[in-house]
């Protein structure tokens, strides 16, 4: 019986090494490909830090394994070996986790910077501006576009263009704005994009990424803001400069159109 536990504690990594390895070509657990430039840099931490994760957990429940093994195949009369208080031990399992953390730490610090604070966003944004504001509201995203050839205010303004759960960006280039919400705490999580923002009360938080594919990526809500939480999805599209253009050009005449159709129309 002490043989099977030792065994049974070596059976799991081996688990875990067989199933992560797998795990990729079969389309389990891991993500989808990151559609942003910065995303593949955000996965390219995960990866580190599963690897280092992964290493950990084979080593101590190999170590775990191991331990029990020996007791199980020593003699009954053999006394069991007692380390309890050893200061190499104690010292070994704080200074290793340390400097793995500090390293982490700050071989993160490019990509958390980039990622959210601003003067380290790409100059682009920084000379351009926000480009429109995502609003969340109890249970919708609500997207407002400054008057074409004018910047976005802060306070709405005559001019405005606004659309729901759909947020047209040109493709290529960094897209900034304007996270707000209208009521309960909210967050932006785009998956694909591999961004995700709270949206906090009373906060106008800039976010930025950057769609090199053109096409179509969804946006969820990923804060349980009440009952209607999963009807807030949208959808990002990214699309060429003309293309935002007629769109934006489309959404003007339609929220310019006062209803009444002349002779000249009806003619046509
Ligand atoms: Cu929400």
């Amino acid at each position: 019986m002490k043989k099977f536990w030792s065994l049974f504690f070596f059976f799991w990594p081996v688990v875990a090494i067989w199933s992560c390895w797998i795990a990729p070509a079969r389309g389990w657990w891991f993500a989808t490909e990151a559609m942003s430039p910065l995303g593949e840099r955000i996965d390219g931490l995960f990866y580190l830090i599963l690897g280092i994760v992964t290493v950990v957990f084979i080593g101590t429940q190999f170590a775990l394994g191991y331990a029990l093994w020996q007791s199980a195949v020593k003699g009954e009369d053999q006394k069991a070996q007692f380390s309890h208080g050893s200061h190499s031990l104690e010292l070994i399992w704080t200074v290793v986790p340390s400097f793995v953390l500090v390293f982490i730490a700050l071989y993160q610090m490019d990509v958390w910077a980039e990622f959210r604070v601003q003067s380290f966003y790409p100059n682009q944004t920084q000379e351009d501006g926000p480009q429109l504001e995502f609003m969340a509201r109890q249970f919708e995203w609500r997207v407002r576009y400054p008057e074409p050839g004018t910047e976005l205010q802060n306070q709405p303004q005559p001019g405005d263009l606004y659309a729901v759960n759909e947020m047209h960006v040109v493709t290529g280039r960094p897209v900034k704005f304007n996270l707000r919400t209208d009521d309960v705490q909210h967050a932006f999580f785009a998956p694909e994009l591999r961004v995700k923002q709270d949206a906090v009360a009373g906060l106008i938080i800039p976010v930025w990424f950057e769609i090199p594919k053109a096409g179509e990526y969804a946006v969820v809500c990923a804060e349980l803001c009440g009952w209607g939480h999963y009807k807030m999805r949208a959808t990002i599209v990214a699309e060429s400069q003309a293309k935002v253009d007629e769109y934006l050009s489309n959404l003007q005449s339609e929220q310019n159109f006062d209803g009444v159709v002349t002779v000249d129309d009806e003619d046509e």
